[in-house]
């Protein structure tokens, strides 16, 4: 079924989403929101599709995006911040889904930094990109994928991947989920540009169910780094605690999560 913009904006209620653009079928959301030109576009403006034919996860992962059945946008941001604040975005994406979620009566996991998973079956997937010049962001692309109403995933992404749908037992009206999570983005996106960081990654590490658990992480060279996860720092790194009780920072650029181990 379409996804009825009017529906969208009569739900929400906030003054920075304003502008939408709606297709039926893309390519990708992300990118053509990172091909929009930035000096004309308005901050907030979000991008969706119907389908995507090439939808992106990280590290050039295609993210399944079936015709009618999930929300597939982007959200263009232009912060005024320093780029090791970008990985934020992610964070509060995460954070505005996992509230809208939770509002339709469903309690999920986030896993750092762009998952948001039900019994460990990820349910919703973040992709964020920019676009700079020189030293200056142009613009940032917050690309948002959520399994809605799917009852079924191609054999490949059956055994990791659900849905609401599949969750609650019950269709979920897309245009009112969307609508209250663009109302919880919008509320974070001025926490982060008010720069009280900190209430982000509180309210993170409280629905994180990684905190204080031993993983591994592997970088891009193969090697494997064990230690238990202290923290998340106010630029959204992941911290982890040695076997030689050093600390050790991870960005959130880049990274690939298996169940307990993170790929660099
Ligand atoms: C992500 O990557 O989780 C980021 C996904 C972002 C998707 C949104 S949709 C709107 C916007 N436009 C885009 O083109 N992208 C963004 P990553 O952590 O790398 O996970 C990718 C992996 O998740 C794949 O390799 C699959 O194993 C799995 N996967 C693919 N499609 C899935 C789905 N619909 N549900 C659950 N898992 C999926």
């Amino acid at each position: 079924m379409k996804l009825d913009i009017r529906g969208v904006k009569e739900h929400m209620n906030n003054d920075f989403i304003t502008n939408f653009q709606y297709f039926d079928s893309v390519t990708s959301t992300n990118e053509l929101a990172l091909n929009v030109d930035s000096d004309k576009a308005l901050e907030g403006l979000v991008i969706i599709g119907g389908e995507q034919t090439k939808g992106r996860g990280r590290l050039q992962r295609n993210w399944h995006s079936p015709k009618g059945l999930g929300l597939w946008f982007s959200i263009i941001l232009k912060p005024k911040k320093d780029f090791d604040r970008i990985p934020l975005l992610t964070l509060i994406g995460a954070l505005s889904v996992h509230k809208a979620i939770e509002n339709i009566g469903i309690n999920t996991d986030l896993k750092w930094p762009n998952d948001i998973l039900y019994n460990n079956k990820k349910v919703c997937g973040i992709l964020s990109q920019f676009r700079s010049s020189g030293n200056k962001i142009k613009q940032v692309v917050v690309g948002i994928g959520i399994n809605v109403n799917q009852n079924k995933f191609p054999e490949d992404l059956k055994g990791t991947s659900t849905s609401l749908r599949i969750i609650k037992g019950s269709e979920i009206k897309r245009e009112n989920l969307l609508a209250d999570i663009l109302d919880h983005f919008s509320n974070y996106y001025q926490i982060y540009k008010s720069g009280n960081y900190n209430q982000i990654i509180d309210r993170w590490k409280s629905k994180m169910s990684m905190l204080n658990q031993k993983i591994t992480v592997k970088t891009s060279t193969g090697k494997k780094i064990k230690g238990k996860v202290v923290d998340i720092s106010n630029k959204g790194q992941l911290i982890l605690e040695l076997p030689d009780n050093s600390h050790r920072k991870f960005i959130a650029g880049d990274v690939s999560i298996d169940k307990n181990s993170i790929t660099f």
